[in-house]
């Protein structure tokens, strides 16, 4: 019988590392301790011994019993404590981390959706362009003081001496306007056209409420039959009161730029001072928003286009200062800065 005993004892010793879960557990525990459990035929056995072998290996019994209850009293409670973690149902849950689209990103497919119900289409523009790209094809010619107007930000490129050939002696910059794709766009497209080209440009430039280093524009070009200034008033109007969702006045002023001729400043109303004159609009009453004017002729050339049978229109709308205006938002340079207190606000 004690040799019995200590195969009992020996058969748990192996069964109970092995016991992974409360299923198990309760298989263990009908084994060693249930009506026709291994114990209790031991225990039936055991009435029939003397009174002598009931001393010695009684006691040697109740041990063996004990083992088995503590084995079952210690997994039931280590099963207990992973049960009630895996359905703590009060258990705050995470949160996870969804994407959303940034502001000027939901703005930008706006602007684009309110330019094609006016029939532009849409094109993308290059972020780096050449010099040429950028002033020449733009009648501004090297140490044309116009180029002082868009301080660049150059790429740089090593000078490889007399032997440079014609493309390599090419500078690149980052395009400091939309406009740097005019010529390509109308040499890629001919005429007419009637095209915009959203994008990010690029200054070196000192920041202010109202300027940033790196923001957008949205660029419109036009060469049609009919294309006049008249229509482009109208096409910036319509565009700024869908934009706005309201009937509000652009103004218009006498501007200089030396692809255009004649040349526009396209102002709105400072919605922060209704006019009065304040910090974000400089005590003017008035944000500009856009330069534009009708295409010079020069460009016309440039671009292999019969400066006498064609005529065109162009705009450059600052895409930052309009959100700005619709969405109350004081300081331009928040709009392409990282602060998710600013960010989340337009979700
Ligand atoms: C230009 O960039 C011209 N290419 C616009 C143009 C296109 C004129 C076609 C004629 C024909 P300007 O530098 O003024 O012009 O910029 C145009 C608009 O971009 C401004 O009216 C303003 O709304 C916005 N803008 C200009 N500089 C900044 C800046 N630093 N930060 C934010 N927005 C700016």
């Amino acid at each position: 019988m004690r040799d019995q005993l200590e195969g009992i004892l020996r058969e748990l010793y192996e069964v109970r590392d092995r016991i992974k879960n409360a299923d198990e557990l309760e298989t263990f525990r009908v084994k060693f301790l249930g009506r026709k459990g291994i114990l209790r035929e031991f225990a039936q056995s055991f009435k029939d011994a003397t009174e002598e072998e009931k001393r010695t290996i009684g006691n040697h019994f109740n041990k063996v019993k004990q083992e088995v209850e503590d084995t079952l009293a210690d997994l039931t409670e280590k099963f207990k404590k992973r049960e009630r973690v895996r359905f703590d149902f009060t258990y705050p849950g995470k949160t996870p981390l969804v994407g959303y689209r940034h502001l000027m990103s939901l703005e930008l497919e706006r602007v684009k959706d309110i330019f094609a119900s006016l029939g532009f289409s849409s094109y993308g523009g290059y972020e780096i362009v050449t010099e040429y790209e950028n002033f020449d094809s733009l009648n501004i010619p090297k140490n044309h003081p116009a180029r002082d107007m868009w301080d660049t930000l150059w790429i740089d490129q090593k000078e490889k001496g007399e032997d440079q050939t014609e493309t390599e002696k090419t500078k690149y910059l980052f395009r400091t306007h939309t406009s740097a794709y005019q010529v390509k766009l109308l040499k890629e497209q001919g005429v007419p056209l009637r095209a915009i080209i959203p994008g990010k440009v690029f200054r070196h430039e000192a920041t202010d409420r109202t300027h940033d280093f790196e923001f957008h524009q949205i660029e419109g070009l036009v060469i049609d039959e009919g294309a006049n200034i008249a229509e482009l008033k109208y096409v910036l109007e319509s565009f700024y009161r869908a934009y706005f969702g309201k009937d509000l006045k652009i103004r218009l002023r006498p501007g200089y730029f030396p692809f255009v001729e004649p040349g526009l400043e396209v102002d709105l109303g400072c919605i922060f001072c209704k006019g009065k004159g304040c910090l974000t609009c400089k005590k003017t009453g008035f944000i500009e928003v856009a330069g534009a004017g009708m295409v010079h002729p020069s460009v016309l050339q440039e671009s292999g286009i019969d400066p006498d049978s064609h005529y065109g229109y162009a705009f450059g709308l600052g895409l930052g200062r309009a959100v700005m205006l619709k969405y109350g938002i004081s300081d331009i340079r928040l709009l392409h800065s990282a602060d998710f207190r600013f960010i989340e606000q337009f979700r």
